[in-house]
């Protein structure tokens, strides 16, 4: 018997603005119906991005807020100090995450705010009309790098779940993608995680979708979908970073213990 598909509490039945095949809708259905599994729709708090998530909060049935672009870490921190008991959402795109809010970014996961980002990785500036993100892959072609990337000139793609697994606090760091069904599910499962752990009161979740702008990479859905998995994939491999409850803490990142203030520093002179 086929089950009836039941349209989740926590998104509202309106019309997308999305264009076909791009990942934004299906994360945040994925985001709507963790949020109903949880229980939790009078509890979250969403921060929107600027980027074209910026109506997030047209789709997405909770208490929601903006944030100037890059900004989100910072409100969504001021958010959960104010209302610690709430469940509180960064959305948010690569130019937004990895451009102009990396210092956001990167300071929000060190200081361990128990907040969960949720980054969708789509390697351009999709609102704005096609340009280069720090994620576009080298030999991508965007309005800005009509040639392709050159990492001569700009560098190479930010992984941004590999520099955040450098640091001591977030609890939680997963990239996912959201190409295909078996991966649409393991995303909505790391999405579960996420918010679970935060609601636990573990501390900072970050989790990365590889995710499809069609429209700005010039392509159609399928050829698009197609793209995240044989071209973006293999530049950001798919997997669990960092599991802290689970006991997967790598070397690098784990704290040592006396360190500071230690016998060594002290006969050093002390720290400064
Ligand atoms: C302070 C500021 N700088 C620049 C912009 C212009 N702007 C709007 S959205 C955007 C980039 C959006 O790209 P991304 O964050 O990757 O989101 P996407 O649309 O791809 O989901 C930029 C640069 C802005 N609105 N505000
Ligand atoms: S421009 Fe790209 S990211 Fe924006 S709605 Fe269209 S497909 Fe999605
Ligand atoms: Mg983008």
């Amino acid at each position: 018997m086929s089950k009836k598909y039941s349209f989740p509490k926590s998104m509202k039945d309106v019309k997308t603005h999305y264009c076909a095949g791009c990942g934004h809708g299906i994360v945040h259905k994925l985001i709507a119906q963790v949020i109903d599994e949880l229980d939790i729709q009078s509890d979250v708090l969403l921060v929107a991005p600027v980027g074209c998530a910026v109506y997030a909060y047209n789709y997405i049935n909770v208490d929601s807020c903006e944030a100037a672009h890059g900004r989100a870490p910072a409100v969504a921190t001021g958010l959960k100090r104010v209302h610690p008991d709430k469940i509180v959402i960064s959305y948010q795109g690569d130019g937004d995450l990895l451009a102009i809010g990396t210092g956001e970014t990167v300071h929000a996961a060190n200081r361990g705010e128990n907040i969960t980002v949720i980054f969708i990785n789509n390697a351009i500036y999709g609102m704005t009309g096609g340009q280069m993100a720090p994620t576009s892959l080298v030999g991508q072609v965007t309005k800005t790098t009509p040639y392709g990337r050159d990492a001569n000139d700009v560098g190479y793609p930010i992984r941004a779940c590999e520099i955040l697994n450098t640091l001591v606090e977030p609890k939680y760091i997963e990239r996912c993608a959201v190409y295909d069904v078996q991966h649409i599910n393991k995303t909505k499962a790391a999405i579960k995680k996420a918010l679970t752990y935060q609601k636990e009161g573990k501390g900072y979740s970050f989790v990365e979708i590889l995710s499809m702008c069609p429209t700005n990479w010039g392509v159609n859905p399928v050829a698009a979908a197609q793209w995240v998995k044989d071209a973006m994939e293999p530049y950001y491999p798919l997997g669990v970073f960092r599991d802290v409850p689970a006991g997967n803490i790598p070397e690098a990142a784990a704290p040592k213990a006396g360190v500071v203030g230690n016998a060594a520093t002290a006969s050093a002179g002390g720290a400064k």
